[in-house]
Protein backbone atom coordinates (compact mmCIF):
# COMPACT_ATOMS: atom_id res chain seq x y z
CA UNK A 1 0.00 0.00 0.00
CA UNK A 2 2.13 3.36 -0.87
CA UNK A 3 0.17 6.44 -0.87
CA UNK A 4 0.94 9.71 -2.60
CA UNK A 5 1.76 12.82 -0.81
CA UNK A 6 3.39 16.32 -1.77
CA UNK A 7 7.15 16.76 -1.26
CA UNK A 8 8.38 17.52 1.85
CA UNK A 9 11.54 18.76 2.84
CA UNK A 10 13.10 19.77 6.16
CA UNK A 11 16.78 20.39 8.28
CA UNK A 12 17.29 16.90 9.33
CA UNK A 13 20.36 18.04 11.73
CA UNK A 14 19.79 19.80 14.77
CA UNK A 15 19.95 23.53 14.60
CA UNK A 16 22.95 25.35 15.25
CA UNK A 17 26.69 25.22 13.72
CA UNK A 18 28.15 21.86 12.47
CA UNK A 19 30.42 20.59 10.53
CA UNK A 20 27.97 19.03 8.29
CA UNK A 21 24.20 19.74 7.89
CA UNK A 22 21.71 18.05 6.24
CA UNK A 23 19.01 18.60 4.33
CA UNK A 24 16.08 15.77 3.91
CA UNK A 25 13.43 15.58 0.94
CA UNK A 26 10.85 12.81 0.70
CA UNK A 27 8.14 12.59 -1.90
CA UNK A 28 7.45 12.66 -5.86
CA UNK A 29 9.19 15.21 -6.81
CA UNK A 30 12.46 14.11 -4.55
CA UNK A 31 14.41 13.05 -8.27
CA UNK A 32 13.31 16.60 -10.44
CA UNK A 33 14.57 18.51 -6.85
CA UNK A 34 17.83 16.44 -6.95
CA UNK A 35 17.86 17.17 -11.19
CA UNK A 36 17.78 20.89 -10.85
CA UNK A 37 20.28 21.41 -7.72
CA UNK A 38 22.64 18.72 -8.35
CA UNK A 39 22.16 18.88 -12.46
CA UNK A 40 22.04 15.27 -12.65
CA UNK A 41 20.33 12.37 -10.41
CA UNK A 42 23.02 10.38 -8.59
CA UNK A 43 22.89 7.19 -8.60
CA UNK A 44 20.97 4.98 -6.20
CA UNK A 45 22.30 5.19 -2.85
CA UNK A 46 25.89 6.40 -3.89
CA UNK A 47 27.55 9.60 -2.82
CA UNK A 48 28.00 12.40 -5.08
CA UNK A 49 29.76 15.50 -4.73
CA UNK A 50 29.24 18.77 -6.34
CA UNK A 51 27.84 22.09 -6.30
CA UNK A 52 24.46 22.65 -4.84
CA UNK A 53 22.65 25.03 -6.85
CA UNK A 54 19.07 27.58 -6.07
CA UNK A 55 16.49 27.52 -8.27
CA UNK A 56 18.08 30.24 -10.63
CA UNK A 57 21.48 28.40 -11.08
CA UNK A 58 23.63 30.00 -8.62
CA UNK A 59 25.80 28.11 -6.25
CA UNK A 60 24.97 27.89 -2.34
CA UNK A 61 27.33 25.09 -1.53
CA UNK A 62 29.52 22.36 -1.95
CA UNK A 63 28.78 18.85 -0.63
CA UNK A 64 27.23 15.30 -1.42
CA UNK A 65 23.93 14.14 -2.15
CA UNK A 66 22.55 10.79 -1.85
CA UNK A 67 19.14 9.89 -3.74
CA UNK A 68 17.27 6.55 -2.26
CA UNK A 69 14.56 5.83 -4.55
CA UNK A 70 11.17 4.61 -2.90
CA UNK A 71 10.28 2.12 -2.26
CA UNK A 72 13.45 0.87 -0.17
CA UNK A 73 14.01 4.45 1.52
CA UNK A 74 13.39 5.75 5.07
CA UNK A 75 9.75 6.74 4.34
CA UNK A 76 9.25 4.42 1.27
CA UNK A 77 9.42 7.13 -1.18
CA UNK A 78 11.73 8.78 -3.18
CA UNK A 79 14.38 10.66 -0.80
CA UNK A 80 17.29 12.90 -1.12
CA UNK A 81 19.72 13.99 1.04
CA UNK A 82 21.74 17.13 0.18
CA UNK A 83 24.84 17.05 2.73
CA UNK A 84 26.35 20.54 3.07
CA UNK A 85 28.21 22.81 5.45
CA UNK A 86 26.49 22.93 8.73
CA UNK A 87 25.73 26.37 9.31
CA UNK A 88 22.35 27.93 9.68
CA UNK A 89 22.35 30.41 7.04
CA UNK A 90 23.96 27.45 4.73
CA UNK A 91 21.34 25.43 5.65
CA UNK A 92 18.25 28.01 5.18
CA UNK A 93 18.93 29.05 1.87
CA UNK A 94 19.20 24.44 0.85
CA UNK A 95 16.39 24.11 2.27
CA UNK A 96 14.39 27.70 0.38
CA UNK A 97 15.55 26.05 -2.71
CA UNK A 98 14.07 23.39 -2.20
CA UNK A 99 11.12 25.13 -1.58
CA UNK A 100 11.50 27.32 -4.53
CA UNK A 101 11.94 24.01 -6.25
CA UNK A 102 8.04 22.99 -5.15
CA UNK A 103 8.70 21.51 -2.32
CA UNK A 104 6.66 21.92 1.22
CA UNK A 105 7.87 22.69 4.59
CA UNK A 106 7.77 19.08 6.72
CA UNK A 107 6.44 19.08 9.68
CA UNK A 108 7.52 17.63 13.10
CA UNK A 109 7.67 13.77 12.31
CA UNK A 110 6.49 13.35 9.31
CA UNK A 111 9.28 11.95 7.49
CA UNK A 112 8.60 9.11 9.78
CA UNK A 113 4.91 9.19 9.84
CA UNK A 114 4.78 8.37 6.05
CA UNK A 115 7.28 5.77 6.76
CA UNK A 116 4.45 4.38 8.92
CA UNK A 117 1.82 5.51 6.26
CA UNK A 118 3.62 3.68 3.66
CA UNK A 119 3.87 0.34 5.95
CA UNK A 120 7.97 0.58 6.50
CA UNK A 121 7.53 0.51 9.69
CA UNK A 122 4.88 0.44 12.61
CA UNK A 123 3.67 2.79 14.87
CA UNK A 124 5.58 0.89 18.06
CA UNK A 125 8.47 1.57 16.00
CA UNK A 126 8.05 4.83 14.42
CA UNK A 127 7.89 6.08 18.26
CA UNK A 128 11.21 4.23 19.08
CA UNK A 129 12.78 6.64 16.49
CA UNK A 130 11.65 9.83 18.54
CA UNK A 131 12.79 7.53 21.57
CA UNK A 132 16.38 6.41 20.29
CA UNK A 133 16.80 10.20 19.58
CA UNK A 134 16.06 11.51 23.01
CA UNK A 135 16.88 8.60 25.13
CA UNK A 136 18.85 9.85 28.35
CA UNK A 137 20.97 6.95 28.19
CA UNK A 138 23.16 3.52 26.72
CA UNK A 139 20.44 1.60 27.94
CA UNK A 140 17.81 3.76 27.33
CA UNK A 141 19.31 3.84 23.53
CA UNK A 142 19.83 0.00 23.36
CA UNK A 143 15.90 -0.42 24.80
CA UNK A 144 15.02 1.97 21.82
CA UNK A 145 16.80 0.21 19.21
CA UNK A 146 15.36 -2.88 20.29
CA UNK A 147 11.51 -1.67 19.85
CA UNK A 148 12.76 0.11 16.73
CA UNK A 149 14.42 -3.32 15.12
CA UNK A 150 10.95 -4.60 15.76
CA UNK A 151 11.37 -6.48 19.47
CA UNK A 152 8.10 -5.07 20.97
CA UNK A 153 6.11 -5.09 18.10
CA UNK A 154 6.95 -9.21 17.28
CA UNK A 155 5.60 -9.95 21.03
CA UNK A 156 2.40 -7.72 20.45
CA UNK A 157 1.74 -9.72 17.50
CA UNK A 158 2.52 -12.85 19.03
CA UNK A 159 -0.50 -12.26 21.22
CA UNK A 160 -2.25 -10.51 18.44
CA UNK A 161 -2.36 -13.54 16.07
CA UNK A 162 -3.23 -15.96 19.04
CA UNK A 163 -6.54 -13.56 19.96
CA UNK A 164 -7.35 -14.19 16.41
CA UNK A 165 -7.08 -17.75 16.29
CA UNK A 166 -9.18 -17.84 19.69
CA UNK A 167 -11.77 -15.53 18.10
CA UNK A 168 -12.33 -17.52 14.80
CA UNK A 169 -12.87 -20.54 17.16
CA UNK A 170 -15.38 -18.80 19.29
CA UNK A 171 -17.06 -16.90 16.17
CA UNK A 172 -17.43 -20.20 14.52
CA UNK A 173 -19.30 -21.83 17.60
CA UNK A 174 -21.34 -18.80 17.34
CA UNK A 175 -22.09 -19.79 13.81
CA UNK A 176 -22.38 -23.34 13.60
CA UNK A 177 -24.14 -23.67 17.06
CA UNK A 178 -27.82 -24.17 16.85
CA UNK A 179 -28.10 -23.80 21.00
CA UNK A 180 -25.47 -22.02 23.52
CA UNK A 181 -23.20 -24.43 23.23
CA UNK A 182 -20.99 -25.30 26.05
CA UNK A 183 -17.40 -24.06 25.68
CA UNK A 184 -16.66 -24.85 29.25
CA UNK A 185 -16.86 -28.13 27.75
CA UNK A 186 -14.00 -26.91 25.43
CA UNK A 187 -11.48 -26.86 28.13
CA UNK A 188 -8.62 -25.87 25.26
CA UNK A 189 -11.05 -22.25 25.41
CA UNK A 190 -10.28 -22.07 28.59
CA UNK A 191 -6.88 -23.28 28.73
CA UNK A 192 -6.12 -20.50 25.54
CA UNK A 193 -7.11 -17.51 27.56
CA UNK A 194 -5.22 -18.45 30.36
CA UNK A 195 -2.33 -18.56 28.31
CA UNK A 196 -3.05 -15.37 27.24
CA UNK A 197 -2.89 -13.59 30.47
CA UNK A 198 0.36 -15.02 30.97
CA UNK A 199 1.61 -13.82 27.62
CA UNK A 200 0.07 -10.54 28.57
CA UNK A 201 1.26 -9.82 32.01
CA UNK A 202 4.69 -10.90 30.76
CA UNK A 203 4.64 -8.63 28.02
CA UNK A 204 3.22 -5.81 30.06
CA UNK A 205 6.15 -6.22 32.93
CA UNK A 206 8.44 -5.68 30.22
CA UNK A 207 7.15 -2.75 28.39
CA UNK A 208 6.66 -1.45 32.06
CA UNK A 209 10.50 -1.60 32.38
CA UNK A 210 10.54 0.02 29.72
CA UNK A 211 8.96 2.89 30.57
CA UNK A 212 10.40 3.24 33.46
CA UNK A 213 13.41 3.21 31.50
CA UNK A 214 12.21 6.08 29.32
CA UNK A 215 10.92 8.53 31.78
CA UNK A 216 12.12 7.40 35.13
CA UNK A 217 10.72 7.74 37.95
CA UNK A 218 9.63 10.63 40.20
CA UNK A 219 10.95 10.24 43.88
CA UNK A 220 10.06 12.17 46.48
CA UNK A 221 12.15 12.93 50.01
CA UNK A 222 9.62 14.05 52.32
CA UNK A 223 9.26 14.47 56.28
CA UNK A 224 9.89 16.42 59.53
CA UNK A 225 12.09 19.10 59.64
CA UNK A 226 15.39 18.57 60.09
CA UNK A 227 14.92 14.64 59.56
CA UNK A 228 18.29 15.13 57.09
CA UNK A 229 15.93 14.93 53.50
CA UNK A 230 18.31 17.74 51.57
CA UNK A 231 21.36 15.81 53.31
CA UNK A 232 20.10 12.95 51.70
CA UNK A 233 19.56 14.70 48.46
CA UNK A 234 23.33 16.04 48.40
CA UNK A 235 24.42 12.61 49.59
CA UNK A 236 22.18 10.86 46.61
CA UNK A 237 23.72 13.02 43.98
CA UNK A 238 26.64 13.27 45.17
CA UNK A 239 27.05 17.22 45.43
CA UNK A 240 26.15 20.43 47.69
CA UNK A 241 22.72 20.72 45.68
CA UNK A 242 20.75 21.55 48.59
CA UNK A 243 21.35 24.23 51.65
CA UNK A 244 21.52 22.29 55.13
CA UNK A 245 21.37 23.62 58.23
CA UNK A 246 20.72 22.95 61.87
CA UNK A 247 17.84 25.18 62.23
CA UNK A 248 14.50 22.88 60.83
CA UNK A 249 12.58 24.52 58.39
CA UNK A 250 15.85 25.35 55.92
CA UNK A 251 14.25 24.16 52.82
CA UNK A 252 11.46 26.01 51.33
CA UNK A 253 11.64 25.60 47.74
CA UNK A 254 10.77 22.86 45.63
CA UNK A 255 14.50 21.42 44.72
CA UNK A 256 15.28 18.91 41.88
CA UNK A 257 18.00 17.09 40.70
CA UNK A 258 18.33 13.91 38.12
CA UNK A 259 20.41 10.65 38.99
CA UNK A 260 21.07 7.63 37.35
CA UNK A 261 20.41 4.59 38.94
CA UNK A 262 22.61 2.03 37.53
CA UNK A 263 20.51 3.49 33.75
CA UNK A 264 17.51 3.97 35.49
CA UNK A 265 17.01 7.90 35.64
CA UNK A 266 15.64 9.16 38.75
CA UNK A 267 14.07 12.74 39.27
CA UNK A 268 15.23 13.38 42.90
CA UNK A 269 12.45 15.49 44.53
CA UNK A 270 13.52 17.61 47.84
CA UNK A 271 10.81 19.28 49.91
CA UNK A 272 10.60 21.57 52.64
CA UNK A 273 9.74 19.64 56.15
CA UNK A 274 5.99 18.83 56.84
CA UNK A 275 4.78 20.66 60.16
CA UNK A 276 2.53 22.99 61.21
CA UNK A 277 3.53 26.54 60.41
CA UNK A 278 2.46 30.49 61.01
CA UNK A 279 5.32 31.72 58.62
CA UNK A 280 3.64 32.55 55.12
CA UNK A 281 6.66 31.43 52.99
CA UNK A 282 7.49 27.91 54.79
CA UNK A 283 3.17 27.02 54.28
CA UNK A 284 3.71 27.45 50.47
CA UNK A 285 6.71 25.33 50.72
CA UNK A 286 4.77 23.00 52.42
CA UNK A 287 1.96 23.16 50.16
CA UNK A 288 4.22 22.76 47.45
CA UNK A 289 5.88 19.59 48.77
CA UNK A 290 2.31 17.86 48.96
CA UNK A 291 1.68 18.45 45.60
CA UNK A 292 5.09 16.60 44.78
CA UNK A 293 4.06 13.98 46.55
CA UNK A 294 1.17 13.35 45.10
CA UNK A 295 2.63 13.16 41.60
CA UNK A 296 5.27 11.16 42.63
CA UNK A 297 5.83 7.58 42.16
CA UNK A 298 7.93 6.40 45.26
CA UNK A 299 8.04 8.33 48.39
CA UNK A 300 11.02 8.72 50.58
CA UNK A 301 10.31 9.06 54.21
CA UNK A 302 12.61 10.61 56.58
CA UNK A 303 12.95 9.84 59.84
CA UNK A 304 15.21 11.37 62.13
CA UNK A 305 16.28 8.48 64.04
CA UNK A 306 17.83 9.92 67.22
CA UNK A 307 14.15 10.68 67.68
CA UNK A 308 12.19 8.15 65.78
CA UNK A 309 9.13 8.03 64.74
CA UNK A 310 6.11 9.77 66.49
CA UNK A 311 2.44 11.48 65.80
CA UNK A 312 4.31 13.90 62.81
CA UNK A 313 4.69 10.92 61.33
CA UNK A 314 1.69 9.27 61.72
CA UNK A 315 0.13 12.20 60.30
CA UNK A 316 2.02 12.28 57.27
CA UNK A 317 1.78 8.95 56.41
CA UNK A 318 -2.22 9.29 57.39
CA UNK A 319 -1.96 12.13 54.35
CA UNK A 320 0.40 10.07 52.02
CA UNK A 321 -1.82 8.98 49.15
CA UNK A 322 -2.96 5.46 48.83
CA UNK A 323 -1.44 3.08 47.06
CA UNK A 324 2.00 5.21 46.18
CA UNK A 325 4.70 2.99 47.28
CA UNK A 326 6.94 4.64 50.60
CA UNK A 327 10.23 3.73 51.84
CA UNK A 328 11.01 4.71 55.41
CA UNK A 329 14.49 5.82 56.24
CA UNK A 330 15.76 6.05 59.67
CA UNK A 331 18.55 8.83 59.05
CA UNK A 332 21.33 9.75 61.41
CA UNK A 333 22.73 6.36 62.12
CA UNK A 334 25.67 7.55 63.16
CA UNK A 335 24.57 9.24 65.94
CA UNK A 336 22.67 5.79 67.68
CA UNK A 337 24.58 3.94 69.93
CA UNK A 338 21.64 0.85 69.20
CA UNK A 339 19.40 0.38 67.14
CA UNK A 340 15.76 0.70 68.07
CA UNK A 341 13.63 -2.36 68.72
CA UNK A 342 10.30 -1.38 67.76
CA UNK A 343 12.27 -0.61 63.80
CA UNK A 344 11.82 -3.22 61.40
CA UNK A 345 10.68 -2.01 58.09
CA UNK A 346 12.81 0.79 58.07
CA UNK A 347 16.80 1.48 56.37
CA UNK A 348 18.70 2.81 58.64
CA UNK A 349 21.45 5.48 56.94
CA UNK A 350 23.75 8.45 58.04
CA UNK A 351 23.65 10.87 55.19
CA UNK A 352 26.21 12.59 56.70
CA UNK A 353 28.17 9.55 56.58
CA UNK A 354 27.20 7.31 53.68
CA UNK A 355 26.44 4.58 55.73
CA UNK A 356 23.80 2.71 54.45
CA UNK A 357 23.28 4.37 51.25
CA UNK A 358 24.21 1.51 48.82
CA UNK A 359 21.75 -0.74 50.66
CA UNK A 360 18.72 1.94 49.91
CA UNK A 361 20.12 2.32 46.32
CA UNK A 362 19.17 -1.45 46.01
CA UNK A 363 15.78 -0.83 47.68
CA UNK A 364 15.14 2.02 45.37
CA UNK A 365 15.87 -0.24 42.78
CA UNK A 366 13.63 -3.64 44.12
CA UNK A 367 10.96 -1.07 45.11
CA UNK A 368 10.46 0.16 41.54
CA UNK A 369 11.09 -3.44 40.13
CA UNK A 370 14.25 -2.61 38.02
CA UNK A 371 16.41 -5.39 37.42
CA UNK A 372 19.27 -3.16 36.77
CA UNK A 373 19.81 -5.42 33.58
CA UNK A 374 18.15 -3.28 30.86
CA UNK A 375 19.60 -5.81 28.24
CA UNK A 376 16.45 -7.49 26.46
CA UNK A 377 14.38 -4.33 26.93
CA UNK A 378 12.46 -2.75 24.84
CA UNK A 379 11.35 1.13 25.04
CA UNK A 380 7.65 1.51 25.51
CA UNK A 381 5.41 4.18 25.97
CA UNK A 382 2.50 5.16 28.88
CA UNK A 383 0.02 4.69 25.73
CA UNK A 384 1.85 0.70 25.27
CA UNK A 385 0.72 0.45 29.12
CA UNK A 386 -3.15 1.47 28.78
CA UNK A 387 -3.79 -0.34 25.87
CA UNK A 388 -1.81 -3.38 27.21
CA UNK A 389 -3.89 -2.95 30.31
CA UNK A 390 -7.20 -2.28 28.61
CA UNK A 391 -6.44 -5.60 26.52
CA UNK A 392 -6.01 -7.76 29.57
CA UNK A 393 -9.29 -6.16 31.37
CA UNK A 394 -11.22 -7.73 27.89
CA UNK A 395 -9.57 -10.69 28.11
CA UNK A 396 -10.22 -11.55 31.79
CA UNK A 397 -13.71 -10.11 31.26
CA UNK A 398 -14.19 -12.66 28.39
CA UNK A 399 -12.21 -15.00 30.35
CA UNK A 400 -15.52 -13.94 33.43
CA UNK A 401 -17.98 -14.60 30.97
CA UNK A 402 -16.88 -17.92 30.08
CA UNK A 403 -17.16 -19.07 33.59
CA UNK A 404 -20.05 -16.88 34.83
CA UNK A 405 -22.81 -16.64 31.61
CA UNK A 406 -21.34 -19.07 29.12
CA UNK A 407 -22.77 -16.64 26.70
CA UNK A 408 -20.91 -17.15 23.56
CA UNK A 409 -21.65 -13.77 21.90
CA UNK A 410 -20.51 -11.89 25.16
CA UNK A 411 -16.87 -14.07 25.28
CA UNK A 412 -16.20 -13.24 21.19
CA UNK A 413 -17.27 -9.17 21.82
CA UNK A 414 -14.83 -9.21 24.84
CA UNK A 415 -12.14 -11.05 22.44
CA UNK A 416 -12.77 -8.48 19.69
CA UNK A 417 -12.71 -5.65 22.33
CA UNK A 418 -9.02 -6.88 23.10
CA UNK A 419 -7.89 -7.46 19.71
CA UNK A 420 -8.44 -3.69 19.20
CA UNK A 421 -7.21 -2.53 22.24
CA UNK A 422 -3.71 -4.56 21.59
CA UNK A 423 -3.98 -3.36 17.64
CA UNK A 424 -3.67 0.20 18.89
CA UNK A 425 0.02 -0.68 20.18
CA UNK A 426 1.16 -1.31 16.30
CA UNK A 427 -0.96 0.87 14.88
CA UNK A 428 -3.48 -1.69 12.88
CA UNK A 429 -6.28 0.48 14.40
CA UNK A 430 -5.45 3.98 14.66
CA UNK A 431 -7.82 6.98 15.12
CA UNK A 432 -6.39 9.98 12.93
CA UNK A 433 -5.77 11.92 15.90
CA UNK A 434 -3.70 9.35 17.60
CA UNK A 435 -1.70 9.64 14.81
CA UNK A 436 -1.67 13.47 14.90
CA UNK A 437 -0.72 13.43 18.59
CA UNK A 438 1.98 10.78 18.42
CA UNK A 439 4.35 12.72 15.21
CA UNK A 440 3.78 16.22 16.47
CA UNK A 441 6.13 15.56 19.21
CA UNK A 442 8.83 14.39 16.77
CA UNK A 443 11.53 16.94 16.30
CA UNK A 444 11.21 18.42 12.98
CA UNK A 445 13.60 16.80 9.68
CA UNK A 446 12.42 13.12 11.53
N1 LIG B 1 24.77 13.36 62.70
C1 LIG B 1 24.08 13.51 61.57
N2 LIG B 1 23.52 14.68 61.27
C2 LIG B 1 22.83 14.81 60.15
C3 LIG B 1 22.65 13.74 59.26
N3 LIG B 1 21.90 14.15 58.22
C4 LIG B 1 21.62 15.45 58.45
N4 LIG B 1 22.17 15.86 59.61
C5 LIG B 1 22.08 17.18 60.21
O1 LIG B 1 20.72 17.46 60.48
C6 LIG B 1 20.47 18.85 60.26
C7 LIG B 1 19.33 19.02 59.27
O2 LIG B 1 19.74 18.52 58.02
P1 LIG B 1 18.99 18.89 56.68
O3 LIG B 1 19.52 18.01 55.63
O4 LIG B 1 19.02 20.35 56.44
O5 LIG B 1 17.53 18.45 57.09
P2 LIG B 1 16.15 18.69 56.28
O6 LIG B 1 15.32 17.51 56.55
O7 LIG B 1 16.44 19.01 54.88
O8 LIG B 1 15.55 19.92 57.04
P3 LIG B 1 14.51 21.02 56.49
O9 LIG B 1 14.98 21.50 55.18
O10 LIG B 1 14.57 22.06 57.52
O11 LIG B 1 13.18 20.36 56.44
C8 LIG B 1 21.78 19.46 59.78
O12 LIG B 1 22.42 20.02 60.86
C9 LIG B 1 22.54 18.25 59.27
O13 LIG B 1 23.92 18.41 59.33
C10 LIG B 1 23.27 12.49 59.60
O14 LIG B 1 23.19 11.49 58.90
N5 LIG B 1 23.95 12.45 60.75
MG1 LIG C 1 16.01 20.61 53.73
Amino acid sequence: MHRSFDTIAAIATAPGRGGVGIVRVSGPHAAEVARRCLGRLPSPRQALYGPFLDARGEVIDDGIALYFPGPHSYTGEDVLELQGHGGPVVMDLLLGACLEMGCRMARAGEFTERAFLNDRMDLAQAEAVADLIDAGSAAAVRSARRSLEGGFSRQVDLILSALTELRVFVEADLDFSEEELDLLAEGDIQYRIESLLDQLATLTEQARQGNLLREGAHLVIAGRPNAGKSSLLNRLVDREAAIVTAIPGTTRDVLREHLSLDGLPLHLVDTAGLRESDDPVEQEGIRRAWAEIERADLVLLVVDATQGEGEEEGEIRRRLPPRLPVITVYNKLDRLTELPADASDVLFISARTGEGISTLREALKAQLHYSGHPEGLFTARRRHLDALARTRDHVQAANDQLIITRATELVAEELRLAQEALGEITGRVSADDLLGEIFSSFCIGK
